[in-house]
């Protein structure tokens, strides 16, 4: 199986992808509704084909990226019946399956920090994602939403204890940097819930945490009810003015082919040294020539009235290019993927 967690800094929260290495069906758990085009750019470069974006509950501090990922890709929104997450293609009560390709996550339901909070175990990888009812020595909070310490006591010990000792534990938060568990290891040193405690124990704990509210609470769970839409509805490109797609590297490209046939829309910056201009794939007569290693000192020179492509040899002395140029200032502004190498292979002139 295909597995990678990815991680939001500003939430602590992570994403898990998961695919099917024969018929590349993947699923999406926990996706941040900011962190979706890198997720996207992951999905497309890893050429696997989402079939659903869960989540594990309504969270509290951040908004969810199911929505943008169902338009993005035609994803199905799955979470539990019992989140009030509206509208969902599919909502799971305790003991469904979620099928991708060969593999397969049983839903549990494992209410406590809220009441639609699900565990989604796969059995034959050993592995299950605990969503803010189990944290890595630690537990979701229980004192919002539909919080209740005595069900949540009842679910990690009844529904995540019971999974056999050696399966691995991949939580919705971690706020020290950690990213995996297992169940034995729970078991013994979770302060909370772990070793000899008793019901009467966890639920003190739990009382007494004095947390405050997460900020974004009432941002988030009303956009989170609404599976992350946006107010307007719509679906944000990342550009308005080409196809420009964010790679998971961080870089916005665009097609040479779109360049080659927009040419009057768009200032070209030729990055590549004096030299490289006279050489044998040539340059673009209208293209602005600054070399990359002056681009910083002379970015002002870049013209802003239209969008900006850079391109070079190969697409990747540009690729940084571009990230110089947008902390200069300049807002709309793509890579030429592939750069003069692929510009000539499509039989562009140069
Ligand atoms: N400081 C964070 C707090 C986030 C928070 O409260 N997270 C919830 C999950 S939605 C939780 O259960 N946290 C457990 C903990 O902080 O120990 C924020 O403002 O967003
Ligand atoms: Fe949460």
């Amino acid at each position: 199986m295909i597995f990678r967690q990815l991680y939001d800094a500003v939430s602590s929260t992570y994403t898990y992808l998961l695919a099917d290495e024969a018929t590349r069906e993947a699923v999406l758990v926990d996706p941040v509704y900011e962190r979706h085009q890198r997720d996207l750019a992951l999905v497309r470069e890893l050429d696997v084909k989402l079939v659903a974006a869960l989540d594990t509950h309504c969270h509290a501090d951040h908004v969810t990226g199911v929505w943008l990922m169902k338009q993005a890709t035609g994803a199905a929104i799955v979470a539990g019946a019992a989140t009030g997450i509206s509208p969902l293609d599919r909502a799971l009560r305790d003991g469904d399956v979620v099928r991708f390709g060969g593999e397969e996550l049983e839903a549990r339901a494992t209410p406590g920090h809220t009441s639609g909070c699900l565990t989604y175990v796969s059995s034959a990888r050993r592995m299950a994602f605990t969503g803010d009812t189990l944290l890595i020595r630690g537990c979701g909070r229980t004192d919002f939403q539909q919080g209740d310490a005595h069900a949540m006591w009842r679910s990690i010990r009844e529904r995540i204890f019971t999974l056999p000792e050696n399966f691995f534990l991949y939580p919705a938060h971690d706020y020290e940097g950690r990213t995996v568990s297992t169940v034995a290891e729970e078991k013994r040193f979770n302060p909370r819930i772990g070793g000899e405690a008793r019901e009467e124990d966890f639920v003190g704990y739990m009382e007494n945490l004095g947390l405050p509210h997460p900020k974004q609470i009432a941002v988030a769970v009303p956009a989170n009810l609404r599976a992350g839409m946006p107010d307007d509805g719509r679906y944000p490109a990342p550009a308005t003015w080409g196809p420009v797609t964010p790679s998971y590297g961080g870089i916005f490209e665009i097609d040479a082919e779109w360049v080659a046939r927009h040419r009057d829309e768009v200032h070209i910056v030729d990055v590549r040294s004096p030299s490289e201009l006279e050489g044998e794939l040539g340059r673009l007569h209208d293209a602005q020539a600054i070399p990359l290693d002056e681009l910083r000192a002379r970015a002002e020179e870049v013209p802003r009235d239209k969008p900006v492509v850079t391109i070079c040899q190969s697409g990747k002395r540009s690729a940084l290019a571009t990230l110089l140029l947008r902390k200069a200032g300049v807002t709309d502004v793509a890579n030429v993927a592939g750069g003069l190498i692929r510009w000539r292979q499509l039989g562009f002139p140069s």
